[in-house]
């Protein structure tokens, strides 16, 4: 009997070690399932290959990248610049790989699609998502292609209508500029013939007088040639050059010439002097891409088109801007124009390249 108490209170006793160890494992385990969602925080690394302020189309992919992220709860997000050397881009994105830290690697231009399949060999667990690219049926890559045949159309269609217009910049030479920061198959096989085929369906016997800078930042080269395509006769410009864009914009408002936009909404950046813009949503493009990832929705494996029809691509004809600077004749002509595409009516397909 004596010992009945002993061995109750041994019995309590281990009760109590038995409730209390319970209790403190229930706090490591809460304290484990709390590091659990921060480590499981959506993390986002957005390559900009070059330098964003300055180049449109960069600006649009960090700022649609950041919405989504902004949207969602624990997602985060690194922005890295490449660079202007390209020759660098693919170490840089290695290196981004390396540190495992990445749910998404999102960048935009033609010439990621490759840089990143040449990633993802050594990372497999990498996944991708390339804006402004192509590349099908990679599983760790997605990729969206604008249809920028039909952007460069309706800007060419545009620069026939200002060529050959009285706008007080213009003259009766039937000559119209590029200049574009390099060479590269979608320019050549896209955009530089969407160019010409819109001037050319205004009067086939518009001249296209193509410039290129050889890098993306150099505006007094940009100026320098934007100068010598208004000695040979031009009298409006598309200017496609990043950061040199800005030189090209000097000479156009020096000698009251006229220049075409593209990607984004630029008319208030030199009013009377752009007098067309064409637009590339990759802001809405990046943000709808980031959106699926951070679901994980995202279709990798998939290379999507999308153009004027699909709400991509568009022609600015409702801006203050362009209606005060640009005689109505040319406003209406160029609303039927896009019209055309909106309805299905025209479709350009993207080529091979
Ligand atoms: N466009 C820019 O606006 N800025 C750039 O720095 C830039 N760098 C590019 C580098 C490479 C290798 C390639 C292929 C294209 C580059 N582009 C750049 C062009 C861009 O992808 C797009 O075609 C144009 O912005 C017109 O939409």
């Amino acid at each position: 009997m004596s010992l009945k108490y002993p061995r109750k209170k041994t019995l309590i006793l281990f009760l109590c070690v038995l409730i209390l160890s319970a209790f403190f494992a229930g706090c490591e385990k809460s304290q484990k399932k709390s590091e659990t969602v921060k480590r499981d925080e959506f993390s986002i690394a957005v390559f900009v290959p070059g330098i964003t302020e300055g180049s449109p189309i960069y600006e649009m992919l960090v700022a649609g990248t950041r919405k989504a992220a902004e949207e969602s709860q624990g997602v985060k997000v690194d922005v890295i610049e490449g660079g202007f050397n390209q020759a660098e881009w693919q170490e840089k994105v290695t290196s981004l790989a390396a540190t495992k830290s990445y749910d998404l690697i999102i960048s935009s231009n033609p010439a990621m699609p490759d840089i990143c399949a040449a990633v993802a060999k050594d990372f497999s667990h990498q996944k991708f998502a390339v804006m402004d690219g192509y590349l099908k049926d990679h599983p760790q890559i997605f990729t969206l292609l604008f249809n920028q045949k039909e952007q460069a159309f309706l800007i060419g269609y545009m620069g026939g209508l200002a060529t050959k217009s009285e706008l007080p910049g213009a003259n009766p030479d039937l000559k119209v500029g590029m200049v574009v920061g390099q060479q590269y198959p979608v320019m050549d096989k896209a955009i530089r013939p969407g160019f010409e085929i819109g001037l050319q369906q205004v009067d086939p016997k518009i001249k296209l007088d193509f410039r290129v800078i050889g890098n993306w930042y150099d505006a007094n080269k940009a100026a320098d040639l934007a100068g010598s395509i208004f000695d040979a006769g031009s009298d409006v410009i598309l200017a496609i050059a990043g950061g040199a864009n800005q030189g090209i914009l000097k000479t156009a408002k020096e000698r009251g010439k006229y220049v075409l936009w593209f990607d984004t909404n630029g008319y208030a950046m030199a009013p009377g002097t752009i007098i067309g813009c064409t637009i590339l949503r990759n802001d809405k493009a990046a943000y709808e891409t980031v959106r699926l990832a951070i679901e994980g929705k995202l279709p990798f494996g998939t290379a999507k088109q999308v153009g004027v029809r699909e709400g991509y691509i568009d022609f600015i004809t409702d801006d203050k801007l362009f209606i005060e600077n640009v005689p109505l004749p040319i406003r209406e002509t160029m609303e039927s124009r896009v019209q055309a595409f909106k309805t299905g009516e025209v479709h350009y397909p993207m080529p091979d390249f």
